[in-house]
C-alpha cells in the first residue's frame, strides 16, 4: 500500500524527510490551495499570491523530479475548502493506507492534525520539521529551570553546538555580539544597491488574477509583484544580498528612510519561512563571506544572530509557551486597532510611511515593525489579540510561530517579560535619530506636550507613569524611573493630559 503525503504551503523544501523517504512510484504528494488556510486570517493579497505561486512552481518541480503529485488549485472543482476535507476526498478511493505530513508551523493546525487519524480512519505520521537547527525538544531542555529566557544565551549555545563563527570554544573576534557597531542612521547620500526583483511568469500572472478575483476585500496591493517564487530565484536573492548588501547590513540595520523600504536588509524571510531557502545555507553563505574577506564581522555576526539566534529562539519559545502566549495580557490592554492601521491615513509620518509600505509590499523591516508600529501599539495599549492578527495577516513572511513571539513577547510585553528583559518603548527622539521621518511630519518631535507635540513623546511618559507598579522594580528600567522621578509634577500632568486627549481621539475615531 502507499502513502498520501501532504505538503503545506510553507513546506516547499525538497529535503523534507516525507519527500526524501517517499516511494516515488506508489506514494502521492498532495498540495492544495484551500479557503480555510487562505482566510483563517485575511492575509495580505500579496502574501496569498506569493504562496500560491510558489506552491504551484514547487509542485511542478516535484513532478519534474519524478514524484506523483496531485495539485488542487483554489478554483478547482475538486477543491474541498480545507486540508482535512481534501485528504478525506483523496483517501476515499482506498489507494492509501497512511497519510504523512511534516510538523506544521502553527499550533492551531497541529492540534487539528492530532485529530486527523481518528477523523480519516488511516494512520497519520507527523514527521518533525528538520529544516530548523534547533528542535522544540532542544529548546525545552535549554529552557527548563530557567527564570529568564534570553535569546543571547540560547544563541551562544547554538554557535557552539553548530560551530558557527567559532575558534574552538571561543567566538571569532573574541566577542559574541557586535551590536554596539550596528546602530548608525543612514546619511542622505548613501546609495543603497537595488533589491533583486523578478517579472511575473505565466503561472504567477494566473495567480495574480485569481487573487484579485477571490480575495478582493483582503488587505494590501497585489501588484506590482516582484517576489521570487522558485528556489532558484530565492537563491539569487540570497546571493545578491551576500555580495551587495551584507557588508553594510550591520551598520544600517536599524536605520529607516522615507521612500526606501528595502535598504540593506536581506528580504529572505519570505523564502526561509515557506521553505525555498534553508536557514543553514543562509548562515553558511554569510560565514563564507566573512572568511573570504568580503564582509566585516559586525555585519556577518549580526546577520547570523538573526537567523541562528532570533529565528530559532522564537520558534522554540513559541512551542514552549503555547497556548498561553496567545492569550497572555500582562497590562490588560484592550484598545481597538485604529482604522489608520489599514490605510495609513494619519498625520504621524512614521506610522504613515510604515503602514503604506506594509500595504504596498507585505514587508516592513525589523525596526519599522518594532520601534514604530510596535512601539505605538504598546504605548497606546492596543489589544494584544488585535495586534497579533494584524501582524499575522499583513506580512508575507508571517506565520504564527514567528509572528506571535515577536508581537506578544517583543513588542507588547504581554507575556510579562519571558522573552524581553524590558518593554521596547521609546519616545520620538529615537525615531528621529534613526530615520528622516520627522522632517515631513504633522507633529513636532522637539515638543513634549500640546496639540503639535510628537505623540510618541507624551505617550512614552504616560506609559512609564501608568505602569510604574508593574515596571519600576525591573532593574533594566531603573534609569528610566530615575529620570521619571526627576520630572516635575506639572510636566508629568501636562504629558498625561496630552496623552489622554490623544487616546480619546483614537477611541472616537478622530484623525490623529
Ligand atoms: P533581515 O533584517 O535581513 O534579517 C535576516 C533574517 O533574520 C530574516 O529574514 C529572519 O529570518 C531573521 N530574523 C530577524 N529578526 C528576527 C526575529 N525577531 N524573529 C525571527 N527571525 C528574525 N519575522 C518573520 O519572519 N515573520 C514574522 O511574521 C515576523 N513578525 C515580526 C513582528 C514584529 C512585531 C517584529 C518586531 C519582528 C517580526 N519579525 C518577523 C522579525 C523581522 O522583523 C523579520 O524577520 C524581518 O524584518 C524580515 O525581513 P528580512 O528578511 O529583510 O530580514
Ligand atoms: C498561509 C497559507 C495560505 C495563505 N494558503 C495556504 C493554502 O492554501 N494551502 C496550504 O497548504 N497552506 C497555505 N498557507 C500556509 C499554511 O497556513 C501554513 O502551512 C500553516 O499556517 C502552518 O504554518
Ligand atoms: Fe513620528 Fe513623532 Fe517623528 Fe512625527 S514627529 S514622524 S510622530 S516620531
Amino acid at each position: 500500500m502507499a502513502a498520501l503525503i501532504l505538503i503545506l504551503g510553507d513546506q516547499l523544501t525538497d529535503t523534507l524527510s516525507v519527500l526524501t523517504n517517499a516511494d516515488k512510484k506508489n506514494d502521492c504528494v498532495l498540495m492544495a490551495e484551500v479557503r480555510e488556510e487562505a482566510t483563517y486570517v485575511k492575509h495580505h493579497k500579496k502574501k496569498i499570491a506569493f504562496l500560491f505561486s510558489a506552491m504551484r512552481h514547487f509542485s511542478q518541480a516535484l513532478s519534474d523530479n519524478g514524484y506523483q503529485v496531485e495539485y488542487i488549485t483554489y478554483d478547482d472543482k475538486a477543491n474541498q475548502g480545507s486540508l482535512l476535507q481534501q485528504l478525506k476526498h483523496r483517501l476515499a478511493g482506498g489507494e492509501f493506507d497512511c497519510v504523512k505530513v511534516t510538523m506544521p508551523g502553527e499550533y492551531r493546525l497541529y492540534k487539528s492534525m492530532q485529530q486527523w487519524e481518528h477523523q480519516l480512519g488511516v494512520k497519520v505520521d507527523i514527521h518533525s520539521d528538520d529544516r530548523f537547527l534547533a528542535t522544540p525538544e532542544f529548546f525545552s531542555s535549554w529552557a527548563k529551570g530557567r527564570k529568564q529566557y534570553r535569546m543571547e544565551f540560547f544563541y551562544r549555545e547554538m554557535r557552539k553546538k553548530h560551530g558557527i563563527l567559532m575558534e574552538g570554544q571561543t567566538p571569532i573576534g573574541g566577542k559574541w555580539n557586535y551590536d554596539a557597531q550596528n546602530r548608525d542612521p543612514m546619511p542622505a547620500t548613501e546609495n543603497v544597491p537595488k533589491r533583486t526583483t523578478f517579472a511575473p511568469d505565466d503561472i504567477t500572472k494566473a495567480v495574480l488574477e485569481l487573487v484579485n478575483r477571490e480575495f478582493s476585500e483582503h488587505f494590501g496591493d497585489v501588484t506590482p509583484f516582484h517576489f521570487a517564487v522558485t528556489r532558484q530565484q530565492a537563491r539569487q536573492v540570497l546571493h545578491h544580498f551576500i555580495e551587495d548588501r551584507l557588508p553594510k547590513f550591520g551598520q544600517y540595520q536599524d536605520a529607516m528612510v522615507e521612500g526606501k523600504p528595502w535598504l540593506y536588509h536581506s528580504h529572505i524571510a519570505f523564502y526561509l519561512n515557506c521553505g525555498l531557502l534553508t536557514p543553514k545555507e543562509c548562515i553558511v553563505a554569510a560565514e563564507q563571506a566573512y572568511h573570504a574577506g568580503s564582509a566585516p564581522l559586525n555585519s556577518v555576526e549580526g546577520f547570523i544572530r538573526q537567523i541562528l539566534g532570533w529565528r530559532e529562539f522564537v520558534r522554540g519559545f513559541y512551542w514552549y509557551f503555547m497556548p498561553a502566549l496567545k492569550t497572555d495580557n500582562y497590562f490588560n490592554h484592550s484598545r481597538s486597532l485604529p482604522a489608520f492601521f489599514w490605510d495609513g491615513q494619519t498625520n504621524m509620518n512614521c506610522m504613515r510611511q510604515c503602514i503604506k509600505e506594509t500595504k504596498a509590499n507585505a514587508y516592513a523591516h525589523h525596526i519599522q515593525r518594532l520601534m514604530v508600529l510596535g512601539n505605538f501599539s504598546l504605548l497606546t495599549g492596543l489589544s494584544p489579540e488585535e495586534v497579533q492578527t494584524w501582524y499575522l495577516l499583513v506580512y508575507a513572511d508571517a506565520y504564527e510561530w514567528v509572528e506571535l513571539p515577536n508581537v506578544a513577547g517583543m513588542i507588547l510585553y504581554s507575556d510579562g517579560g519571558n522573552l524581553a528583559s524590558k518593554p521596547y518603548v521609546a519616545s520620538g527622539s529615537y525615531i528621529n535619530k534613526m530615520s528622516d521621518y520627522c522632517k515631513n511630519c504633522g507633529y513636532q518631535v522637539s515638543k513634549k506636550t500640546g496639540e503639535k507635540a510628537c505623540p510618541f513623546n507624551y505617550l512614552y511618559w504616560n506609559f512609564i507613569d501608568s505602569n510604574a507598579e508593574k515596571l519600576s522594580n525591573n532593574p533594566r528600567m531603573a534609569m528610566i524611573y530615575k529620570t521619571y522621578a526627576r520630572l516635575k509634577r506639572e510636566n508629568i500632568e501636562a504629558m498625561t493630559a496630552s496623552a489622554q486627549a490623544f487616546l480619546s481621539k483614537l477611541d472616537n475615531n478622530e484623525e490623529v
